[in-house]
């Protein structure tokens, strides 16, 4: 018998969903920072195993917008229900709250929750996850119950083991070399952005789109040219990111590249250009243009 379904990954910012994604692929494919929001759409990643497959959709900490794309990727988080076979819902133990949780669950429709207790490597006193378990399943009923770090990858197979136990009969929905839906001019800004994220501060991150504008490989030299653009909020903020004799740009461009060479398989040569759109984050228009827009 073969198994297959759709197993959504949602909470609140930060909690760790793209981490786990990441590490039950065994592969890169969503950007991570330890700045919330991080995520902005769905993202699907496909496991296939020989009876079983696993499809993974990583979906946008679950906030107050404060402005359309805030609302866009709510809306992306919460939709991404309506097909889920299976829920795994994410806290992160080491800074639980309770009260926040309450918020974010009630806006989730859907049986067959599993709870993850994430970030368990971070709580010292393993009795303290207790009080956690105790809230949570006071509070609304779920499947399971699971400790793990992400991170450290603790637990993370025992999880996909109790996924295939309850995934339903199904289909081969994709072939097996699937990995994601997403195409690779979007990894490949995706992977730009997690390096902005990264490297800087404030308001600066959230207010930061790229854009993968050509793409080109050269067999004979093993080497992909790419060139992209970063779309910020404010000409001070695009002098922040470029920072003094460029500094601040070649730090992001060369920690993409890293990442880049290991994804292509190949050399790369970065090109990366900066432009200010002011308020895009308001603006259905550059919000489409971006690939913020509903994929239904
Ligand atoms: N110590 C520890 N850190 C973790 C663990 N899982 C994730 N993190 C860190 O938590 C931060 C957030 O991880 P993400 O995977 O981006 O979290 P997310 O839930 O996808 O966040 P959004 O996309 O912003 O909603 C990163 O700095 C991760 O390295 C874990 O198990 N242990
Ligand atoms: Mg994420």
């Amino acid at each position: 018998m073969f198994k297959s379904g759709f197993i959504s990954i949602m909470g609140r910012p930060n909690a760790g969903k793209s981490t786990l994604l990441n590490a039950m692929l065994g592969e890169k494919i969503a950007a991570v920072s330890s700045k919330p929001q991080t995520t902005r759409t769905q993202i699907m990643g496909v496991l296939t195993h020989e009876n079983c497959q696993f499809v993974f959709v990583d979906t946008p900490g679950i906030h107050k917008p404060k402005n359309k794309l805030g609302k866009f990727m709510v809306k992306e988080a919460e939709t991404s229900t309506d097909e889920a076979d299976i829920i795994l819902y994410l806290v992160d133990a080491s800074t639980f709250n309770f009260e926040r949780e309450q918020e974010v669950l009630d806006g989730i429709n859907g049986k067959n929750i599993i709870l993850i207790i994430n970030k368990t490597d971070k709580v010292e006193e393993k009795e303290n996850i207790l009080p956690i378990i105790a809230n949570m399943s006071n509070y609304r009923e779920f499947e399971e119950i699971v400790p793990i770090s992400a991170l450290k990858k603790d637990g993370v197979e025992d999880l996909l083991n109790l996924i295939e136990e309850k995934l339903p009969e199904g289909p081969k929905f994709f072939p097996d070399d699937t990995l994601t839906d997403q195409p690779e001019k979007q990894i490949v800004a995706e992977f730009i952005r997690e390096k902005l994220m990264r490297n800087l501060n404030d308001e600066i991150p959230f207010g930061i789109a790229v854009t993968t504008d050509s793409m080109k490989y050269n067999e004979g030299k093993n080497l992909t040219s790419i060139s992209a653009t970063i779309y910020c909020e404010r000409d001070s903020h695009k002098a922040i990111i470029i920072g003094k004799k460029g500094e601040t740009l070649k730090k992001i461009g060369s920690q993409a590249r890293h990442d880049l060479e290991r994804f292509t398989q190949s050399k790369v040569f970065l090109e990366l250009w900066v432009k200010v759109k002011d308020n895009w984050r308001n603006s259905d228009i550059m919000l489409k243009n971006f690939g913020y827009k509903e994929q239904k």
